[in-house]
Protein backbone atom coordinates (compact mmCIF):
# COMPACT_ATOMS: atom_id res chain seq x y z
CA UNK A 1 0.00 0.00 0.00
CA UNK A 2 0.91 3.92 -0.34
CA UNK A 3 -0.40 6.95 0.75
CA UNK A 4 -1.24 10.18 -1.05
CA UNK A 5 -3.33 12.66 0.36
CA UNK A 6 -3.60 10.72 3.14
CA UNK A 7 -5.38 8.74 1.07
CA UNK A 8 -3.99 5.07 1.48
CA UNK A 9 -4.10 3.40 -2.06
CA UNK A 10 -4.11 -0.02 -3.08
CA UNK A 11 -1.64 -1.12 -4.90
CA UNK A 12 -2.81 -2.66 -8.26
CA UNK A 13 -0.43 -5.24 -10.05
CA UNK A 14 -1.12 -7.10 -13.24
CA UNK A 15 0.61 -10.71 -13.91
CA UNK A 16 1.00 -12.33 -17.41
CA UNK A 17 1.64 -15.76 -16.87
CA UNK A 18 -0.33 -15.98 -13.40
CA UNK A 19 -0.89 -19.75 -13.88
CA UNK A 20 2.82 -20.67 -14.42
CA UNK A 21 5.14 -21.17 -11.95
CA UNK A 22 6.64 -17.68 -10.88
CA UNK A 23 3.02 -16.45 -11.54
CA UNK A 24 1.41 -18.66 -8.85
CA UNK A 25 4.45 -17.37 -6.81
CA UNK A 26 4.12 -13.71 -7.45
CA UNK A 27 0.79 -13.77 -6.72
CA UNK A 28 0.68 -15.31 -3.32
CA UNK A 29 3.57 -12.61 -2.54
CA UNK A 30 1.70 -9.26 -3.43
CA UNK A 31 -1.23 -10.16 -1.97
CA UNK A 32 0.96 -10.66 1.14
CA UNK A 33 1.94 -7.38 0.41
CA UNK A 34 -1.62 -5.89 0.58
CA UNK A 35 -1.74 -5.61 -3.19
CA UNK A 36 -5.04 -5.93 -5.56
CA UNK A 37 -3.70 -8.91 -7.88
CA UNK A 38 -5.19 -9.26 -11.25
CA UNK A 39 -3.92 -11.79 -13.15
CA UNK A 40 -4.24 -12.92 -16.99
CA UNK A 41 -5.34 -16.86 -17.74
CA UNK A 42 -5.15 -17.96 -21.17
CA UNK A 43 -8.84 -20.17 -22.39
CA UNK A 44 -8.04 -23.26 -21.98
CA UNK A 45 -10.69 -26.42 -22.79
CA UNK A 46 -9.61 -28.13 -19.29
CA UNK A 47 -8.74 -25.82 -16.27
CA UNK A 48 -5.36 -24.58 -15.84
CA UNK A 49 -5.00 -22.83 -12.75
CA UNK A 50 -4.04 -25.66 -10.39
CA UNK A 51 -0.81 -23.45 -9.09
CA UNK A 52 -3.39 -20.91 -7.55
CA UNK A 53 -6.36 -22.55 -6.80
CA UNK A 54 -5.23 -22.33 -3.24
CA UNK A 55 -5.52 -18.47 -3.71
CA UNK A 56 -8.66 -18.13 -6.11
CA UNK A 57 -11.39 -16.00 -4.69
CA UNK A 58 -15.20 -15.77 -5.91
CA UNK A 59 -16.14 -12.80 -8.13
CA UNK A 60 -19.32 -12.93 -5.99
CA UNK A 61 -17.73 -11.95 -2.77
CA UNK A 62 -16.99 -8.18 -2.18
CA UNK A 63 -13.51 -6.47 -1.89
CA UNK A 64 -11.83 -9.23 -4.01
CA UNK A 65 -8.26 -8.90 -4.28
CA UNK A 66 -7.59 -11.58 -6.77
CA UNK A 67 -9.52 -10.91 -9.61
CA UNK A 68 -8.73 -13.14 -13.13
CA UNK A 69 -9.08 -12.14 -16.68
CA UNK A 70 -9.13 -14.18 -19.63
CA UNK A 71 -6.59 -13.07 -22.17
CA UNK A 72 -3.53 -13.92 -24.64
CA UNK A 73 -0.53 -12.05 -25.06
CA UNK A 74 -1.10 -12.65 -29.12
CA UNK A 75 -3.90 -10.53 -29.35
CA UNK A 76 -3.21 -6.86 -28.91
CA UNK A 77 -6.58 -5.68 -28.27
CA UNK A 78 -7.21 -8.02 -25.73
CA UNK A 79 -4.13 -7.09 -23.74
CA UNK A 80 -5.06 -3.06 -24.10
CA UNK A 81 -8.40 -3.57 -22.84
CA UNK A 82 -7.69 -5.46 -19.54
CA UNK A 83 -4.73 -2.84 -19.29
CA UNK A 84 -7.24 0.08 -19.56
CA UNK A 85 -9.54 -1.37 -17.32
CA UNK A 86 -7.01 -1.96 -14.30
CA UNK A 87 -5.00 0.87 -15.03
CA UNK A 88 -2.04 -0.80 -12.99
CA UNK A 89 0.78 0.68 -10.85
CA UNK A 90 3.06 -2.46 -11.80
CA UNK A 91 2.95 -4.88 -14.87
CA UNK A 92 4.86 -7.90 -14.41
CA UNK A 93 5.51 -9.63 -18.04
CA UNK A 94 5.97 -13.55 -17.05
CA UNK A 95 3.65 -14.96 -19.98
CA UNK A 96 5.92 -16.90 -21.97
CA UNK A 97 6.06 -19.94 -24.10
CA UNK A 98 8.90 -20.74 -22.22
CA UNK A 99 10.53 -24.21 -22.97
CA UNK A 100 13.58 -24.10 -24.81
CA UNK A 101 13.17 -27.14 -26.59
CA UNK A 102 9.43 -26.50 -27.94
CA UNK A 103 10.80 -23.36 -29.23
CA UNK A 104 12.67 -25.32 -31.72
CA UNK A 105 9.73 -27.25 -32.90
CA UNK A 106 7.53 -23.84 -32.81
CA UNK A 107 9.54 -21.07 -33.20
CA UNK A 108 7.16 -18.76 -34.82
CA UNK A 109 4.77 -18.87 -31.90
CA UNK A 110 7.55 -18.30 -29.34
CA UNK A 111 8.43 -15.55 -31.23
CA UNK A 112 5.09 -14.34 -31.31
CA UNK A 113 4.16 -14.54 -27.61
CA UNK A 114 7.77 -14.09 -25.84
CA UNK A 115 9.04 -11.08 -28.67
CA UNK A 116 5.99 -9.80 -30.01
CA UNK A 117 3.70 -10.30 -26.47
CA UNK A 118 6.02 -7.91 -24.46
CA UNK A 119 6.03 -5.24 -27.43
CA UNK A 120 2.09 -5.56 -27.72
CA UNK A 121 2.20 -4.83 -23.51
CA UNK A 122 4.76 -2.07 -23.44
CA UNK A 123 2.64 -0.24 -26.24
CA UNK A 124 -0.74 -0.39 -24.61
CA UNK A 125 1.10 1.50 -21.74
CA UNK A 126 1.88 4.06 -23.76
CA UNK A 127 -0.97 4.17 -26.25
CA UNK A 128 -3.30 4.45 -22.96
CA UNK A 129 -0.80 7.19 -21.68
CA UNK A 130 -0.14 5.45 -18.56
CA UNK A 131 3.55 5.24 -19.09
CA UNK A 132 4.61 7.40 -15.92
CA UNK A 133 2.45 5.50 -14.14
CA UNK A 134 2.97 2.14 -14.97
CA UNK A 135 6.16 0.29 -13.92
CA UNK A 136 7.11 -2.58 -16.46
CA UNK A 137 8.82 -6.51 -15.48
CA UNK A 138 10.25 -8.18 -18.10
CA UNK A 139 10.74 -11.82 -17.27
CA UNK A 140 14.16 -11.95 -19.13
CA UNK A 141 16.74 -15.27 -19.35
CA UNK A 142 20.35 -16.46 -18.58
CA UNK A 143 19.53 -18.75 -22.15
CA UNK A 144 20.27 -15.08 -23.35
CA UNK A 145 23.92 -15.95 -22.78
CA UNK A 146 23.69 -18.74 -24.82
CA UNK A 147 26.98 -19.87 -25.58
CA UNK A 148 28.99 -18.28 -23.00
CA UNK A 149 31.37 -15.23 -23.61
CA UNK A 150 32.35 -14.78 -20.19
CA UNK A 151 32.39 -16.74 -16.98
CA UNK A 152 30.24 -16.06 -14.56
CA UNK A 153 27.66 -14.01 -16.42
CA UNK A 154 26.82 -10.83 -15.36
CA UNK A 155 24.80 -7.66 -16.51
CA UNK A 156 27.27 -6.58 -18.84
CA UNK A 157 28.04 -10.02 -20.59
CA UNK A 158 27.67 -10.08 -24.37
CA UNK A 159 24.46 -12.18 -25.43
CA UNK A 160 24.65 -14.50 -27.75
CA UNK A 161 21.48 -17.07 -27.63
CA UNK A 162 20.96 -20.14 -28.74
CA UNK A 163 17.36 -21.13 -29.20
CA UNK A 164 14.32 -19.93 -31.22
CA UNK A 165 13.52 -18.99 -27.44
CA UNK A 166 16.26 -17.07 -26.80
CA UNK A 167 16.22 -14.95 -29.42
CA UNK A 168 12.49 -13.97 -28.97
CA UNK A 169 13.18 -12.64 -25.58
CA UNK A 170 16.77 -11.04 -26.88
CA UNK A 171 14.32 -8.64 -28.92
CA UNK A 172 11.99 -8.48 -25.51
CA UNK A 173 14.94 -7.44 -23.55
CA UNK A 174 16.50 -4.82 -25.80
CA UNK A 175 12.38 -3.89 -27.02
CA UNK A 176 12.17 -2.85 -22.69
CA UNK A 177 15.85 -1.09 -22.45
CA UNK A 178 14.35 1.10 -25.42
CA UNK A 179 10.80 2.13 -23.70
CA UNK A 180 12.79 2.85 -20.97
CA UNK A 181 14.94 4.86 -23.14
CA UNK A 182 12.98 6.34 -25.33
CA UNK A 183 9.81 7.07 -23.60
CA UNK A 184 11.08 7.33 -20.36
CA UNK A 185 8.88 4.40 -18.64
CA UNK A 186 10.15 2.58 -15.62
CA UNK A 187 10.59 -0.65 -17.38
CA UNK A 188 13.25 -3.05 -16.44
CA UNK A 189 14.70 -6.64 -17.21
CA UNK A 190 15.32 -9.58 -14.43
CA UNK A 191 17.65 -11.73 -15.90
CA UNK A 192 16.69 -14.81 -14.03
CA UNK A 193 18.94 -17.70 -13.95
CA UNK A 194 17.15 -21.08 -13.73
CA UNK A 195 14.28 -21.44 -11.00
CA UNK A 196 12.65 -24.44 -9.99
CA UNK A 197 10.42 -25.48 -6.94
CA UNK A 198 7.55 -28.25 -6.76
CA UNK A 199 5.54 -26.44 -8.77
CA UNK A 200 7.73 -26.32 -11.84
CA UNK A 201 5.84 -27.41 -14.97
CA UNK A 202 6.35 -31.43 -15.26
CA UNK A 203 8.52 -31.20 -18.81
CA UNK A 204 11.30 -29.27 -17.68
CA UNK A 205 14.35 -31.22 -16.20
CA UNK A 206 14.51 -31.07 -12.26
CA UNK A 207 10.69 -31.51 -11.80
CA UNK A 208 11.20 -33.92 -14.67
CA UNK A 209 13.73 -35.80 -12.88
CA UNK A 210 12.00 -35.53 -9.17
CA UNK A 211 9.03 -36.63 -10.56
CA UNK A 212 10.54 -39.44 -12.40
CA UNK A 213 12.60 -41.22 -10.02
CA UNK A 214 9.23 -40.33 -7.39
CA UNK A 215 7.68 -42.86 -9.65
CA UNK A 216 9.89 -45.32 -9.95
CA UNK A 217 10.57 -46.07 -6.04
CA UNK A 218 7.46 -46.65 -6.17
CA UNK A 219 7.29 -48.84 -8.78
CA UNK A 220 4.79 -47.01 -11.02
CA UNK A 221 7.34 -46.09 -14.19
CA UNK A 222 10.44 -48.30 -15.00
CA UNK A 223 13.44 -45.68 -16.97
CA UNK A 224 13.91 -41.78 -16.42
CA UNK A 225 15.05 -40.89 -20.19
CA UNK A 226 17.03 -38.02 -20.47
CA UNK A 227 19.20 -36.09 -22.48
CA UNK A 228 22.55 -34.03 -22.08
CA UNK A 229 23.42 -35.18 -18.60
CA UNK A 230 26.87 -32.76 -18.75
CA UNK A 231 24.60 -29.88 -18.76
CA UNK A 232 25.67 -27.11 -16.27
CA UNK A 233 23.18 -25.09 -14.97
CA UNK A 234 23.05 -22.32 -11.90
CA UNK A 235 19.89 -23.35 -10.29
CA UNK A 236 17.73 -21.44 -7.36
CA UNK A 237 14.32 -21.42 -5.78
CA UNK A 238 11.76 -19.67 -7.44
CA UNK A 239 9.93 -18.31 -4.38
CA UNK A 240 13.07 -16.29 -3.44
CA UNK A 241 13.15 -15.05 -7.20
CA UNK A 242 9.65 -13.44 -7.74
CA UNK A 243 10.26 -11.43 -4.34
CA UNK A 244 13.24 -9.70 -6.26
CA UNK A 245 10.72 -9.35 -9.30
CA UNK A 246 8.87 -7.17 -7.24
CA UNK A 247 11.98 -5.82 -5.55
CA UNK A 248 13.28 -4.47 -9.04
CA UNK A 249 9.95 -2.20 -9.71
CA UNK A 250 10.64 -0.73 -5.94
CA UNK A 251 13.96 1.15 -7.14
CA UNK A 252 14.47 4.92 -7.54
CA UNK A 253 15.26 4.28 -11.20
CA UNK A 254 14.92 1.30 -12.94
CA UNK A 255 17.98 -1.32 -13.76
CA UNK A 256 18.54 -4.46 -15.02
CA UNK A 257 19.71 -7.18 -12.49
CA UNK A 258 21.02 -10.72 -12.96
CA UNK A 259 19.69 -13.00 -10.63
CA UNK A 260 21.56 -16.36 -9.80
CA UNK A 261 23.14 -18.42 -6.74
CA UNK A 262 26.64 -18.30 -8.08
CA UNK A 263 26.59 -22.36 -7.68
CA UNK A 264 26.83 -24.12 -10.73
CA UNK A 265 25.56 -28.09 -10.48
CA UNK A 266 25.17 -31.07 -13.83
CA UNK A 267 22.01 -32.40 -14.55
CA UNK A 268 23.86 -35.99 -13.57
CA UNK A 269 24.47 -33.97 -10.37
CA UNK A 270 21.02 -33.56 -9.80
CA UNK A 271 20.40 -37.08 -10.77
CA UNK A 272 22.22 -38.25 -7.69
CA UNK A 273 20.60 -35.38 -5.17
CA UNK A 274 17.02 -36.88 -6.55
CA UNK A 275 18.22 -40.43 -6.01
CA UNK A 276 19.85 -39.63 -2.37
CA UNK A 277 16.74 -38.09 -1.72
CA UNK A 278 14.91 -41.17 -2.11
CA UNK A 279 17.86 -43.30 -0.45
CA UNK A 280 19.73 -44.27 -3.61
CA UNK A 281 22.66 -44.55 -4.13
CA UNK A 282 23.10 -44.73 -7.89
CA UNK A 283 26.61 -46.49 -10.13
CA UNK A 284 27.05 -44.92 -13.53
CA UNK A 285 27.88 -46.77 -16.72
CA UNK A 286 28.56 -46.36 -19.92
CA UNK A 287 29.47 -42.81 -22.18
CA UNK A 288 27.20 -40.43 -24.02
CA UNK A 289 24.32 -41.90 -25.60
CA UNK A 290 25.20 -45.24 -24.03
CA UNK A 291 25.72 -43.78 -20.47
CA UNK A 292 23.20 -45.77 -17.52
CA UNK A 293 22.35 -45.53 -14.04
CA UNK A 294 21.98 -48.64 -12.08
CA UNK A 295 20.74 -48.86 -8.61
CA UNK A 296 24.09 -49.48 -6.10
CA UNK A 297 22.39 -49.84 -2.48
CA UNK A 298 18.93 -48.63 -0.95
CA UNK A 299 18.36 -47.08 2.65
CA UNK A 300 14.87 -46.43 4.15
CA UNK A 301 11.61 -47.24 2.53
CA UNK A 302 10.95 -44.69 0.18
CA UNK A 303 12.22 -46.84 -2.75
CA UNK A 304 10.54 -50.05 -1.88
CA UNK A 305 9.71 -50.84 -5.33
CA UNK A 306 13.47 -51.38 -6.48
CA UNK A 307 15.72 -53.35 -6.54
CA UNK A 308 19.59 -53.66 -6.35
CA UNK A 309 21.53 -53.55 -10.05
CA UNK A 310 18.22 -51.87 -11.55
CA UNK A 311 18.32 -49.82 -14.28
CA UNK A 312 16.30 -46.58 -13.51
CA UNK A 313 18.39 -43.98 -15.90
CA UNK A 314 18.94 -43.80 -19.49
CA UNK A 315 20.00 -41.35 -22.00
CA UNK A 316 17.45 -40.74 -24.99
CA UNK A 317 18.64 -38.10 -27.98
CA UNK A 318 15.32 -37.52 -28.62
CA UNK A 319 15.86 -35.16 -26.09
CA UNK A 320 19.37 -33.63 -27.47
CA UNK A 321 18.78 -29.55 -28.54
CA UNK A 322 19.89 -28.97 -32.07
CA UNK A 323 21.81 -26.36 -30.14
CA UNK A 324 22.84 -26.63 -26.72
CA UNK A 325 23.36 -23.87 -23.69
CA UNK A 326 26.33 -26.29 -22.21
CA UNK A 327 27.05 -23.86 -19.28
CA UNK A 328 25.52 -20.97 -17.02
CA UNK A 329 26.84 -19.65 -13.95
CA UNK A 330 25.63 -16.24 -13.00
CA UNK A 331 27.38 -12.86 -11.37
CA UNK A 332 24.62 -11.48 -8.48
CA UNK A 333 26.80 -9.35 -7.56
CA UNK A 334 24.94 -6.39 -8.61
CA UNK A 335 21.30 -7.37 -7.17
CA UNK A 336 23.33 -8.66 -3.84
CA UNK A 337 24.44 -4.71 -3.68
CA UNK A 338 21.40 -2.78 -4.80
CA UNK A 339 18.63 -5.07 -3.97
CA UNK A 340 19.93 -6.98 -0.73
CA UNK A 341 19.87 -10.38 -2.59
CA UNK A 342 21.05 -13.82 -0.78
CA UNK A 343 19.30 -16.62 -2.11
CA UNK A 344 17.71 -18.29 1.02
CA UNK A 345 17.18 -21.67 -0.03
CA UNK A 346 20.51 -24.45 -1.36
CA UNK A 347 19.99 -26.38 -3.82
CA UNK A 348 19.87 -29.70 -1.42
CA UNK A 349 17.37 -28.22 0.39
CA UNK A 350 15.30 -27.35 -2.75
CA UNK A 351 15.83 -30.48 -4.07
CA UNK A 352 14.70 -32.23 -0.92
CA UNK A 353 11.26 -30.07 -1.10
CA UNK A 354 10.54 -31.40 -4.71
CA UNK A 355 11.07 -34.63 -3.80
CA UNK A 356 8.74 -34.69 -0.56
CA UNK A 357 5.90 -32.94 -3.24
CA UNK A 358 6.62 -35.75 -5.85
CA UNK A 359 6.95 -38.79 -3.59
CA UNK A 360 3.70 -38.18 -1.53
CA UNK A 361 1.96 -37.87 -5.07
CA UNK A 362 3.32 -41.28 -6.76
CA UNK A 363 2.78 -42.48 -2.91
CA UNK A 364 -1.22 -41.88 -3.58
CA UNK A 365 -1.18 -43.20 -7.24
CA UNK A 366 0.76 -46.31 -6.25
CA UNK A 367 -1.66 -47.08 -3.31
CA UNK A 368 -4.47 -46.73 -5.86
CA UNK A 369 -2.72 -49.01 -8.22
CA UNK A 370 -2.28 -51.30 -5.17
CA UNK A 371 -5.99 -51.70 -4.60
CA UNK A 372 -6.83 -52.18 -8.28
CA UNK A 373 -7.19 -49.00 -9.61
CA UNK A 374 -6.09 -47.95 -13.13
CA UNK A 375 -3.54 -45.52 -12.79
CA UNK A 376 -1.87 -43.63 -15.52
CA UNK A 377 0.87 -41.28 -15.00
CA UNK A 378 1.60 -38.16 -17.61
CA UNK A 379 4.96 -38.26 -19.28
CA UNK A 380 6.26 -36.75 -22.51
P1 LIG B 1 5.78 -21.33 -16.95
O1 LIG B 1 5.98 -22.05 -18.23
O2 LIG B 1 5.55 -22.11 -15.70
O3 LIG B 1 4.56 -20.31 -17.09
C1 LIG B 1 4.34 -19.60 -18.27
C2 LIG B 1 3.03 -18.87 -18.15
O4 LIG B 1 2.78 -18.17 -19.37
C3 LIG B 1 1.82 -19.78 -17.93
O5 LIG B 1 0.91 -19.13 -17.09
C4 LIG B 1 1.23 -19.90 -19.33
O6 LIG B 1 -0.14 -20.21 -19.36
C5 LIG B 1 1.46 -18.48 -19.82
N1 LIG B 1 1.39 -18.34 -21.27
C6 LIG B 1 2.02 -19.06 -22.22
N2 LIG B 1 1.70 -18.63 -23.45
C7 LIG B 1 0.85 -17.59 -23.26
C8 LIG B 1 0.15 -16.73 -24.13
N3 LIG B 1 0.24 -16.87 -25.46
N4 LIG B 1 -0.64 -15.77 -23.61
C9 LIG B 1 -0.77 -15.65 -22.27
N5 LIG B 1 -0.16 -16.44 -21.39
C10 LIG B 1 0.64 -17.41 -21.89
O7 LIG B 1 7.06 -20.38 -16.76
P2 LIG B 1 7.79 -19.89 -15.43
O8 LIG B 1 6.79 -19.48 -14.45
O9 LIG B 1 8.83 -20.87 -15.07
O10 LIG B 1 8.57 -18.60 -15.96
C11 LIG B 1 7.95 -17.32 -15.97
C12 LIG B 1 8.66 -16.44 -16.98
O11 LIG B 1 10.03 -16.31 -16.65
C13 LIG B 1 8.62 -16.94 -18.42
O12 LIG B 1 8.53 -15.81 -19.25
C14 LIG B 1 9.97 -17.61 -18.60
O13 LIG B 1 10.36 -17.58 -19.96
C15 LIG B 1 10.84 -16.72 -17.74
N6 LIG B 1 12.00 -17.34 -17.14
C16 LIG B 1 11.85 -18.47 -16.39
C17 LIG B 1 12.94 -19.02 -15.75
C18 LIG B 1 12.81 -20.26 -14.92
O14 LIG B 1 13.85 -20.87 -14.64
N7 LIG B 1 11.63 -20.66 -14.50
C19 LIG B 1 14.28 -18.38 -15.83
C20 LIG B 1 14.29 -17.17 -16.61
C21 LIG B 1 13.20 -16.67 -17.23
P3 LIG B 1 -0.66 -21.75 -19.24
O15 LIG B 1 -0.61 -22.07 -17.77
O16 LIG B 1 -2.03 -21.66 -19.79
O17 LIG B 1 0.27 -22.58 -20.04
P1 LIG C 1 16.36 -24.64 -19.69
O1 LIG C 1 15.65 -25.69 -18.71
O2 LIG C 1 16.44 -25.12 -21.07
O3 LIG C 1 17.64 -24.26 -19.00
O4 LIG C 1 15.29 -23.45 -19.65
P2 LIG C 1 15.39 -27.26 -18.84
O5 LIG C 1 15.10 -27.72 -17.47
O6 LIG C 1 14.42 -27.58 -19.91
O7 LIG C 1 16.83 -27.82 -19.33
C1 LIG C 1 18.00 -27.66 -18.55
C2 LIG C 1 19.12 -28.48 -19.15
O8 LIG C 1 18.83 -29.86 -18.97
C3 LIG C 1 19.11 -30.54 -20.19
N1 LIG C 1 18.31 -31.78 -20.26
C4 LIG C 1 16.98 -31.85 -20.36
N2 LIG C 1 16.02 -30.89 -20.37
C5 LIG C 1 14.72 -31.30 -20.44
N3 LIG C 1 13.76 -30.35 -20.41
N4 LIG C 1 14.37 -32.60 -20.55
C6 LIG C 1 15.30 -33.61 -20.56
O9 LIG C 1 14.96 -34.78 -20.66
C7 LIG C 1 16.67 -33.21 -20.45
N5 LIG C 1 17.83 -33.91 -20.39
C8 LIG C 1 18.81 -33.03 -20.28
C9 LIG C 1 18.74 -29.53 -21.27
O10 LIG C 1 19.32 -29.91 -22.51
C10 LIG C 1 19.32 -28.26 -20.66
O11 LIG C 1 20.67 -28.15 -20.94
C11 LIG C 1 14.69 -23.04 -18.44
C12 LIG C 1 13.31 -22.47 -18.79
O12 LIG C 1 12.61 -22.20 -17.59
C13 LIG C 1 13.44 -21.17 -19.56
O13 LIG C 1 12.16 -20.56 -19.71
C14 LIG C 1 14.36 -20.22 -18.79
O14 LIG C 1 14.55 -19.03 -19.51
C15 LIG C 1 15.69 -20.89 -18.51
O15 LIG C 1 15.47 -22.08 -17.78
C16 LIG C 1 16.61 -20.00 -17.69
Amino acid sequence: MFVESNIEMTKKALITGVTGQDGSYLAEFLLSKGYEVHGIKRRASSFNTDRIDHIYEDPHINDQRFILHYGDLSDSSNLTRIINQIQPDEVYNLAAQSHVAVSFESPEYTADVDALGTLRLLEAIRFLGLEKKTRFYQASTSELYGLVQEVPQKETTPFYPRSPYAVAKLYAYWITVNYREAYGMYACNGILFNHESPRRGETFVTRKITRALSNIAQGLEQCLYLGNMDALRDWGHAKDYVEMQWLMLQQETPEDFVIATGVQYSVRQFVELTAKNLGITLRWEGKGVDECGYVESITGDKSHALTIGQKIVAVDPRYFRPAEVETLLGDPTRAKEKLGWTPSTSLEEMVSEMVDNDLVSAQRHALLKQHGFDVKVSRE
